[in-house]
This record gives C-alpha cells, sequence and structure tokens, in this order.
C-alpha cells in the first residue's frame, strides 16, 4: 500500500530503528539524520516516515507531509547555524540524476561554498 514500509528500504529500517543513524531532529511525520558519507560540513537528511520513493510522488500523495520535510529541513539549518548564511537543500530524484535511495529525502548541505551549476 502506497507510504507503507518497504522491507528492502534502508531508510524504512532508520525509521523502524533498526539500522543505526546519528538523528538530530524527529517529528511525528520525519526523521532527520547526519549522512554517513558528508559531503560538506553539515549534511543532514530528511526524511518522511511514510515511504514514497521520491519527493514528487509524496508531494503528490501527502502535500502536508512534503510541507513538514522542508519545515524540518530549515529547522535543521537553524540548528546546524545555516540560516543567516548559505546552505542548500537538494532532491536528487531518479538515478541519472545520483539518487541512490529510493526513499524521499532531502539533503539539507552547508558550511561551504557551493558552485552552480552543480556537477
Ligand atoms: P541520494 O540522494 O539517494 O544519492 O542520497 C542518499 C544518501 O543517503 C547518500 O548521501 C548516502 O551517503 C546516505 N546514506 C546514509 O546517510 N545512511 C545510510 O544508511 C545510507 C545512505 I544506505
Amino acid at each position: 500500500m502506497a507510504g507503507e514500509p518497504q522491507a528492502d528500504c534502508l531508510f524504512c529500517k532508520i525509521v523502524a530503528g533498526n539500522i543505526p543513524a546519528t538523528v538530530v531532529r524527529e517529528t511525528d511525520t520525519t526523521v532527520a539524520f547526519r549522512d554517513i558519507n558528508p559531503q560538506a560540513p553539515t549534511h543532514v537528511l530528511v526524511i518522511p516516515k511514510v515511504h514514497y520513493p521520491d519527493a514528487a510522488s509524496l508531494a503528490a500523495a501527502e502535500p502536508g507531509i512534503a510541507a513538514d520535510v522542508l519545515t524540518e529541513a530549515g529547522r535543521v539549518a537553524v540548528d546546524e547555524g545555516l540560516a543567516d548564511h548559505a546552505y542548500r537543500l537538494v532532491f536528487n530524484t531518479g538515478a541519472r540524476a545520483g539518487q541512490v535511495v529510493f526513499h524521499a529525502h532531502a539533503h539539507v548541505l552547508g558550511g561551504r561554498g557551493f558552485e552552480w551549476p552543480p556537477g
């Protein structure tokens, strides 16, 4: 069923507490944790607890929870001291765009400068 935990999904396992993660924020609908392979001094992932493969499918089915992900991403930026400076929110969508975990997630990256266009 849409949104239900998927047995083979690593982020569903983090939500369930079956894989360790350094959780920095949690709400009824979201979890934020540090990326295990950080690409910037701050690199936090914000995920919905429900399972959707990417941000667009989450937003289509559960717009309120998609908004929660964005709200939490902003709170992470505040908590990490990034809000007054610069940070980047990234939703890789599709393998060709670099998505490797097919459970919707926002990357919150900060603490260094960023180039545009991205690689
Ligand atoms: P992507 O947008 O799907 O490429 O991002 C997936 C991220 O999940 C990537 O940056 C990984 O380092 C990160 N990650 C993690 O933090 N913890 C895990 O257990 C696994 C992946 I698997």
